[in-house]
């Protein structure tokens, strides 16, 4: 009998290996990859952001967490494209211009993309134009800007700024986080909301996007 939430455990876990051989033990009996992705994968992640918001765990067990997602992902998804189910939403993602750091942008899009989310992940050191092509050529509700310097900062008022002139700003939400950033930069900037973490991002942009 499928355990979905004998899934849920192990993607916690960060048994890779477990969870793809589970998934596809539910999928040989029968279970729909809907319910596998909603009520295994979506909870297994879900669960590890809060503890991680709640410091119970640490990066590295979020991203190894991640991996076995990733993993049972790799089984369903082509399953879900072919039933058509559509995500809730699409969210292009990236470092802005100057900025290197990433560990925490990509830990944002595991979880933007555990919520139930399309993620378009520009990368790092991303210029407005590079946002602006990537909102232009897909249909996007939310992008998400992050930045891990002060020096960067303003890159992130730069980036909106673009895509205020490029007539875009009323199309999308935009989001912004962190270490440096604060809802009260984000709000000095004209972003529509700020999340202090990756967890909080993915609630975030649910209501965003809601
Ligand atoms: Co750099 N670095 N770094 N660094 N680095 C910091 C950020 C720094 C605080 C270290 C320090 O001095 N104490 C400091 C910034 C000081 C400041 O501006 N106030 C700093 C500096 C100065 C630099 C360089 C300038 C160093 C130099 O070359 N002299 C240089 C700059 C390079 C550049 O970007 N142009 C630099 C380089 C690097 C490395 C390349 C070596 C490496 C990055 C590797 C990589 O990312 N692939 C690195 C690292 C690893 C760090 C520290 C140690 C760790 C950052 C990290 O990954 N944290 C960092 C010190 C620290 O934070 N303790 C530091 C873990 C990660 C999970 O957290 O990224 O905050 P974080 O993400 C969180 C939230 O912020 C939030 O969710 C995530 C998960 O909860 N979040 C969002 C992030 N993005 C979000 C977007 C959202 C919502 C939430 O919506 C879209």
């Amino acid at each position: 009998m499928a355990n979905l939430r004998e899934i849920a455990d192990f993607l916690k876990a960060g048994n890779a290996p477990k969870v793809k051989e589970l998934v596809q033990a539910a999928l040989d009996e029968g279970v729909e990859p809907t319910e596998i992705l909603n009520d295994a994968l979506i909870v297994g992640m879900s669960e590890i952001g809060v503890l991680f918001k709640n410091n119970e765990v640490y990066v590295p067990e979020v991203l190894i967490a991640a991996r076995a997602m990733k993993a049972g992902m790799e089984i369903i998804k082509p399953l879900l494209v072919e039933k058509d189910v559509k995500p809730i939403g699409t969210v292009v993602l990236g470092t802005v211009k100057g900025d290197l750091h990433d560990i925490g942008k990509n830990l944002v899009g595991m979880m933007l993309e555990g919520a139930g989310f399309n993620v378009i992940d520009l990368g790092i050191d991303v210029p407005p134009e590079k946002f602006i092509e990537a909102i232009k050529e897909n249909e996007v509700e939310c992008v998400g800007l992050s930045a891990l310097l002060t020096t960067t900062m303003p890159a992130m008022k730069e980036t909106i700024e673009a895509f205020k002139a490029a007539g875009l700003r009323d199309q999308i939400k935009i989001m912004v986080g962190g270490a440096p950033v604060t809802q009260s930069f984000a709000n000095e900037i004209g972003a529509d909301g700020y999340a202090p973490d990756a967890a909080s991002a993915a609630e975030l942009a649910k209501e965003l996007v809601s």
